[in-house]
């Protein structure tokens, strides 16, 4: 199977300031000119830590869910960690929101929420982000403005919309980031709302998280344009393309956007070409795809060994590398300790959080 990399997609097309369509790829050309942040040390290194973190989450999350300490699906992040890093660390967790699907545990690691309670919530208990009763694909936490966690594919898409409305309307100043896959990307709701935020001219950033597949069918089987940032046009929503395997490559792109939907100029629509390497959720028997296409990928462009070559060429010893990994994994064992031991909520609890009030 051919290397699913979007290397092959041709460039956007250059513009020029009298180009009438200017203002639908001047984003793209404004991150071209500059497509690595300029982290410092100490960010790269939180960068590191960060997807790290998510890598030795998800892997242990798979391990509770072989020993069946996890009911009903989970979805691991693992190979897609740079996306949620780099955009999430550009966002003000105090004014912006996040939106999901399901496959959501590293972009709740991203805005800093604890790791216990999201592993507790993926076992169940009551001491969970949603008290348990949400599980993995039903997280939620008003307080980090992190608004789940959904199941259905795309639903999120206009709840997402609303949640940008919510910012305009309130002039609180923030804006929402709304991540859906590349399968998603072809439903209806999507343009409705595409439609919407850019009439209203929400503040609101469209994510499409190209893994390259949707459940066991790839992109290209599945969507006439794969190009995904291009999709915006026919609402004038501009586009940026994105290698999101690479952090540095992420930050600098969502520094370009944010500034623009922060500007009040309306939507962006970033299309983020990334890879996940586990299956769809744990039942995936994998058959669409060969272990060689999924072995180049871990060897030629995983974002966590990709920060960390810039991190030793930067001066970082391996042994302080490794230090901190054990570090990361010790914090995971301590959450899966907890999220084993910790009790199941009260059989009192099927009756709360059902209504917002009482009727
Ligand atoms: C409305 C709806 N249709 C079908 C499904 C079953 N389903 C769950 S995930 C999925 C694939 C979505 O793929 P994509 O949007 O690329 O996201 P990814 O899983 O790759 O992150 C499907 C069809 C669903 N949950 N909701
Ligand atoms: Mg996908």
């Amino acid at each position: 199977m051919a290397k699913p990399s979007k290397a092959r997609k041709t460039p956007a097309k250059p513009a020029t300031q009298d180009d009438e369509d200017f203002a639908l790829h001047s984003l793209q050309t404004a991150f071209e000119e500059q497509k690595s942040f300029n982290a410092s040390d100490e960010q790269m290194l939180e960068f590191y830590k960060q997807m790290l973190l998510i890598r030795r989450f998800e892997e242990r999350a798979g391990q509770l869910y072989g020993l069946g300490l996890i009911g009903g699906f989970c979805h691991l992040y693992i190979g897609q960690e740079a996306v949620a890093i780099g955009l999430q660390s550009g966002l003000d967790g105090d004014k912006d929101s996040v939106i999901t699907g399901y496959r959501d545990h590293g972009h709740m690691l991203a805005y800093g929420i604890e790791p216990k309670v999201i592993m507790a919530e993926l076992t169940g208990r009551q001491a969970g982000i949603s008290k348990g009763k949400g599980g993995s694909m039903h997280m939620f936490s008003t307080e980090h403005k992190f608004y789940g966690g959904h199941g259905i594919v795309g639903a999120q898409v206009p709840l997402g919309g609303g949640l940008a409305m919510a910012h305009k309307y309130r002039g609180d100043g923030g804006i929402c980031l709304a991540y859906f896959g590349d399968g998603a990307a072809n439903q209806g709701q999507v343009y409705e709302t595409f439609n919407m935020a850019a009439l209203w001219k929400l503040p609101i950033v469209f994510v499409v998280e190209d893994n390259q597949y949707a459940m066991g069918t790839a992109t290209k089987r599945s969507s006439a344009e794969t190009r995904f940032y291009r999709r915006g046009t026919a609402f004038r929503i501009p586009g940026m393309e994105v290698n999101g395997m690479d952090v540095l490559e992420v930050r600098a792109a969502a520094e370009v956007a944010y500034k623009y939907v922060r500007e009040g100029n309306g939507p962006v629509l970033m299309e983020l070409n990334t890879y996940r390497y586990r299956g769809h959720s744990m039942s995936d028997p994998a058959k669409y795809r060969t272990r060689e296409e999924v072995q180049d990928q871990k060897d030629h462009h995983d974002p966590i060994e990709l920060i960390k070559k810039a991190l030793i060429e930067n001066g970082k010893s391996e042994d302080e590398l490794k230090a901190i990994d054990k570090a990361i994994r010790a914090r995971v064992s301590e959450s899966a300790d907890f999220a084993e031991n910790s009790p199941e909520p009260d059989a009192s609890e099927l009756y709360t959080d059902v209504l917002v009030e009482e009727y």
